[in-house]
């Protein structure tokens, strides 16, 4: 068997690596060349833990190859980006470009997959139309379905064959043929359902993690308002066997959670208040941060804040869409800081500023900025930081750190009254 995955990103580039693994012929597309050249010399452009073994060796024996462009196959995967517009509508021009690059090459028989996160009912509103266009009969002639991906970056390889996989067909039939294709190599359920029915299960996971972060990041406003521990409330909250309120923190990063209820809110404006609430409060929480970094040195001339973490959460590369960064940007654009910026898992080449090792940052400040909860700053020591620092004052807004607070001042977001 033969598939053809349009998109050789986060999710594309491992689904094709899976499959060539399990013994099909795959051929990977993408619009970027270089990404097509350096894959076809076995080389990947993305950090994930166990991918360039697997790619190099589908690669050397013959069983992955990438290309500009679409070929003939049994089964095509489109895994592109939907990103969102200014206007926080998505823009799904990459799904429809896609579709519309494969449509000269499908034949009748073939399974048509989309894994690209999709507003609910884009399978049978906007991708069954663009194919029937072209006089195919989705149903008959070509099995149309949707199969939201809902792997987590850094266990990308282990998620894809280990997690339940939902397969929303635009017919019975089709979700049939597009859930046999996983199952070739998926050890976890692979269900099948209508195509809507898929879009919004993958829309409402994102969207209940969300909901809930913003619960706590409300608690964490209550708290400060009225003086009570936020995280003490949590801990003991969820000894309830029924209750899990989720971490407080300085907003919701990444492009998933913070873009996905978007997509919801997009189709039924009227009826999504509580998730577009949500979305306002951990969209609120990097200037919360700066409110609290503000309070905390008011009586300083030009305080020097030493920032923590960068990345959207911890042990990652990635800084797109980060609350970290917002903060940052907010705390330079003020003016009132010295700021040294350090992040040990972010490379100098992905930002516009200079970064600072450990040392360099720590020394001399009179404020510790936590954002991210990387492993290298949970196992920060108290004798690490306060010889070196001009205060010991620390701003942890993640609640990763364990210090001795009777030798440094230790503030978690939401226990600081102002
Ligand atoms: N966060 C909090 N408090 C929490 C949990 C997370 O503030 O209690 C923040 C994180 O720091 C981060 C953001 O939320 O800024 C998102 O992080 P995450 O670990 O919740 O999720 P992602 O965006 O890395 O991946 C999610 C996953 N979805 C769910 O867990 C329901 C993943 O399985 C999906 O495949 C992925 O979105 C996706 O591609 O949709």
């Amino acid at each position: 068997k033969k598939i053809c995955v349009i998109g050789l990103g986060y999710i594309g580039l491992p689904t094709a690596a899976v499959f060539a693994k399990a013994g099909y012929d795959i051929v990977g597309v993408d619009v970027n060349e270089r990404v097509v050249s350096s894959l076809n010399k076995g080389e990947i452009h993305i950090e994930e833990v166990g991918l360039p073994e697997v790619v190099k060796e589908v690669v050397e024996n013959g069983k992955l190859r990438a290309s500009v462009t679409p070929e003939e196959a049994d089964v095509f995967i489109i895994a592109v980006p939907t990103p969102i517009h200014e206007d926080t509508t998505a823009n799904i021009d990459y799904v429809v470009d896609a579709t519309k690059a494969i449509i000269p090459y499908l034949q009748k028989g073939n399974v048509v997959i989309v894994e690209s996160t999709i507003p609910p009912r884009t399978m049978d509103d906007v991708v069954a139309p663009l194919i029937e266009e072209k006089g195919l009969d989705t149903g008959y002639d070509i099995y149309l379905a949707h199969c939201p991906e809902r792997v987590l970056p850094g266990r990308i390889l282990i998620e894809l064959v280990e997690n339940t996989r939902i397969v929303g067909g635009t017919t019975p039939e089709a979700a049939k043929k597009a859930a046999d294709v996983y199952r070739a190599v998926v050890t976890g359920d692979v269900v099948e359902t209508e195509a809507v029915t898929a879009e919004m299960s993958k829309l409402m996971e994102n969207t209940f993690r969300d909901v809930n972060i913003a619960l706590a990041n409300e608690l964490v406003k209550i708290s400060q308002r009225l003086d009570v521990n936020a995280h003490k409330v949590i801990e003991l909250a969820n000894k309830h066997p029924r209750v899990n309120i989720h971490q407080p923190g300085p907003g919701v990063g990444g492009h998933c959670l913070a873009v996905d209820p978007y997509f919801i809110v997009e189709k039924a404006v009227e009826e999504s208040p509580l998730i577009s609430t949500a979305r306002k409060i951990n969209n609120s929480m990097p200037s919360f941060v700066v409110q609290q970094v503000q309070h905390l040195t008011s009586e300083l001339e030009k305080p020097v804040v030493a920032v923590f973490g960068l990345t959207y959460k911890g042990n990652i590369d990635d800084i797109r869409e980060s609350p970290a960064i917002e903060v940052l940007e907010m705390l330079q654009h003020s003016n009132r800081y010295e700021l040294r910026i350090h992040d040990p898992h972010v490379r100098a080449d992905q930002v516009s500023f200079s970064l600072q090792s450990f040392e360099e940052a720590i020394t001399g400040a009179n404020v510790l900025l936590i954002l991210t909860d990387h492993n290298e700053f949970k196992s920060i020591q108290t004798e690490d930081i306060v010889n070196k620092m001009k205060t010991p004052v620390v701003l942890d807004t993640r609640n990763c750190t364990n210090l001795d607070e009777s030798k440094a001042t230790v503030y978690k977001i939401g226990n600081l009254s102002t």
